[in-house]
């Protein structure tokens, strides 16, 4: 990042907790991945972290900003003071009750209250007041994890042009589930506000595009989204440590050096397990207690040769299941220990306690297995704390259901529900040769090594920086909005005008029925007054067939039609209508409708729509995963098909259309503008992309007008079909 670029880093929570103690403030770092993840990089970036203390006193007292001040050293953290029923009901209610839970696939842990949704709205809004106070222009603000995830789209409306990024550091899941919470809809939009919203891996990122498109109604792409007139991106960035602070530790820290001979000596002729987490439901630690029983069990030869070492350092202690869990630990913690333990051995060595950094890296150093078996997990950074510490001989077992198992593909991955194959890999990790257990090794510290913390933070500021960059150029591009004023007047100075309009999803809404498609009221008479103007050649082009334009707009006079995108033209004043074409063929339709036959059947709530000359298959009402999905298989099995003939199959929005190559709205335009090359007024409204080419034909001067902001070759907007006519309507009474 160069450097007037500040780097403003918002969480829940600060990388401290401070409580007070008498008349002292006590300020202790807070454990956790996120923190071990940015702390490094706030302190490389010379940024500012956003985040609330963990005291719920409330601010007010200004020794407490100084206490903060001296625990920062040179890092600077600004604190959100949130009020006490906002904590329980935001923190411990929405966040840790709601989202934790179904985002960890655990919805029997789930539960909701509505107050504790409105606390997480205030909550959210009270980051946004702290970040917006401290915000300076081109801050890139990074917003993490589930707690914020109304922020980004807050701080989108109050800094319109923010650089903002968001990264999810827990898992984000399947619609299935995600579909429980509510408030769902809010989720996904207020993380749409982001420029960049980054997960750890490309499942994670793959269920949040079925979320946006099944419970939200989005369209998105590989990697990008597009939101209100703004292009999102979409990554996966696996987060990573910073390896050298654990490295550097085992080679030069007194202490740790301290600790791993210390443990060396008590070990001496055992093997070690270590396994380290916070106390919570979802790092499977009471399952990995039973297969650590079931171990012992099958294996006699074990008993008094291997212990396992089990940090859990207690967590979210208020909420329910919390208390449960950590009495289930304990038991079973006592029942093994009191069933196989011996005078000189203790199976299991429970410290229900965080430990120092010193200590930590001794005893990953120390362990020949690391143990790591979350029911489900973001990423999960003790895994790869193990590697960056251990000294070459020891393994890893990995839950397969972390994202960390996507990236350390060498370790020995289990599902740890299944305890008898988990124990079987425990066995195998015992017994491993020590080249095979150095070759697995050596590789996954080389990736560890490789993908660290700061390859991570580097790579998602630089996209945050790209995608915003790439807003303000698109912000630039932009069509004008129309001024209906400034029209009008053009309107009323010219000689001789062209007017050109296309229908659906211009003027009314695009459907899939005629119903749908019908005109709004007042369209017909606005256009035939437009139309009765002898210095006007007003023209209509439309999807549908001749007979329902004959229908709609067949009684007005003078008015020239294109129906299905210009294949039959109706010119102003003919009864006829007559094909855009000579020597028409459409012997391609009959194989296409039966395979169109076929795909509809699949799709309940998919139709066809067979015209003269093209036909369409829409699917608005089916599943909208499903139908794009079809969509899909359709337009590439057509392509095959089609592939010699002058016929091609193109995907619109929520359809397929099958139509001749031939079949050009501009080619209609260039005859309009032929029938009155000295008009002093040309004018053209669209929507979609072939409006396009109807914009390019009209010429640089002409008045053009998308429907829709979005990037264009018009040189107007207007917001809607509404909108549209209003237009018309003001040209009609200004003539
Ligand atoms: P966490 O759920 O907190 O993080 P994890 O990634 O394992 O899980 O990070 C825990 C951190 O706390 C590690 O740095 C570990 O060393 C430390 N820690 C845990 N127990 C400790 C103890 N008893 N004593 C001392 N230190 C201890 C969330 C997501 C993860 C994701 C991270 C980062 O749930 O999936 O990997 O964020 O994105």
């Amino acid at each position: 990042m160069d450097s007037e670029q500040r780097l403003v880093v918002v969480s829940n929570r600060l990388p401290v907790t401070i409580r007070r103690s008498g008349e002292e403030w006590r300020v202790q770092a807070s454990s956790g991945g996120l923190v071990t993840a940015m702390d490094p990089i706030l302190r490389r970036n010379d940024g500012i972290w956003i985040g609330w203390p963990g005291d719920p006193s409330g601010g007010g007292d200004p020794s407490r900003q100084e206490a903060i001040d001296r625990a920062a050293g040179g890092r600077r953290f600004i604190v959100v003071d949130l009020p006490e029923r906002v904590v329980e009901l935001f923190y411990e209610g929405y966040s840790n009750q709601a989202i934790w839970p179904v985002f960890h696939y655990f919805p029997a842990f789930f539960s909701y209250d509505p107050e504790a949704w409105r606390a997480y709205i205030e909550a959210n809004r009270m980051f946004h007041d702290v970040v917006v106070e401290n915000a300076r222009a081109g801050d890139l603000i990074w917003v993490h994890d589930y707690q914020l995830m109304l922020l980004p789209a807050m701080l989108r409306q109050s800094l319109p042009d923010a650089r903002i990024g968001f990264f999810l550091h827990i898992p984000f899941p399947s619609s299935e589930v995600f579909r429980l919470l509510p408030g769902r809809e809010d989720l996904l939009q207020g993380l749409l506000g982001a420029d960049l919203i980054a997960f750890h891996t490309h499942a994670h990122l793959q269920h949040f595009r079925s979320a946006l498109l099944r419970v939200g109604g989005v369209e998105s792409r590989m990697n990008a989204v597009e939101s209100a007139g703004r292009t999102i991106r979409l990554e996966a960035l696996p987060i990573g440590i910073a390896p050298e602070e654990f490295r550097g530790m085992l080679e030069g820290n007194a202490q740790t050096r301290h600790f791993l001979s210390e443990y060396e000596e008590r070990f001496r002729g055992r093997r070690i397990i270590v396994s380290v987490d916070r106390l919570d439901y979802t790092k499977g630690i009471p399952l990995r207690l039973r297969t650590f029983r079931r171990l012992l069990e099958r294996n006699a030869d074990l008993r008094g040769r291997v212990t396992l070492i089990q940090v859990a350092v207690p967590s979210r202690e208020k909420a329910p299941f919390y208390a449960q869990l950590r009495r289930q630990v304990n038991e079973l913690v006592g029942e093994i220990n009191g069933e196989y333990a011996a005078p000189d051995w203790t199976p299991v060595v429970h410290l229900n306690r965080g430990i120092s950094r010193a200590q930590l890296v001794a005893l990953y150093a120390v362990a020949d297995i690391g143990w790591v078996n979350p029911l489900r997990d973001g990423m999960n950074l003790v895994a790869k704390e193990y590697v960056a510490s251990n000294r070459g001989g020891g393994v890893l077992v990995l839950s397969e259901l972390t994202g960390a198992a996507e990236e350390m593909g060498e370790a020995l991955l289990v599902n740890p529900f299944d305890e008898e194959r988990t124990a079987e890999a425990i066995e195998r990790a015992l017994d491993m040769p020590v080249e095979e257990r150095r070759d697995r090794m050596e590789a996954l510290r080389r990736r560890v090594e490789r993908n660290n913390a700061f390859a991570w933070s580097e790579r998602f500021i630089e996209l945050v920086g790209e995608a915003a960059a790439e807003r303000a150029r698109r912000v630039e591009e932009l069509p004008g909005q129309a001024s209906p004023e400034a029209i009008a007047a053009s309107y009323r100075a010219a000689r001789e005008r062209v007017l050109c309009f296309s229908y659906e999803g211009t003027l009314a809404p695009a459907g899939a029925s005629r119903r749908q498609s019908a005109p709004p009221p007042g369209l017909e008479k606005t256009i035939a007054r437009l139309a009765a103007d002898p210095a006007n050649l007003v023209a209509l082009i439309s999807v549908r067939g001749r007979a329902d334009l004959e229908q709609w707009f067949g009684g007005i006079p003078g008015l020239w039609m294109a129906a299905e995108h210009g294949a039959l033209i109706r010119p102003g004043g003919a009864l006829e209508w007559r094909a855009a074409h000579p020597n028409l063929s459409t012997e391609w339709k009959a194989p296409v409708m039966s395979v169109l036959e076929q795909f509809a059947d699949r799709a309940p709530g998919s139709v066809i729509d067979e015209r003269e000359y093209s036909v369409a298959w829409h699917y608005r009402l089916s599943d909208p995963q499903f139908g794009d999905w079809l969509a899909g298989e359709l337009a590439g099995f057509l392509e095959r098909m089609l592939s010699e003939t002058q016929v091609s199959a193109v995907r619109g929005h929520k359809c397929v259309e099958i139509r001749p190559l031939w079949i050009q709205k501009a080619q209609f335009v260039e005859q309009l503008l032929e029938e009155r090359p000295g008009a002093d007024f040309r004018f053209a409204l669209g929507s979609d992309r072939a409006d396009e080419d109807v914009f390019g034909r009209m010429g640089p001067r002409a008045w053009t007008v998308r429907v829709g902001r979005a990037p264009s070759s018009a040189r107007f907007w207007t917001p809607s079909p509404d909108d549209a006519v209003e237009l018309l309507r003001r040209m009609a009474g200004s003539g």
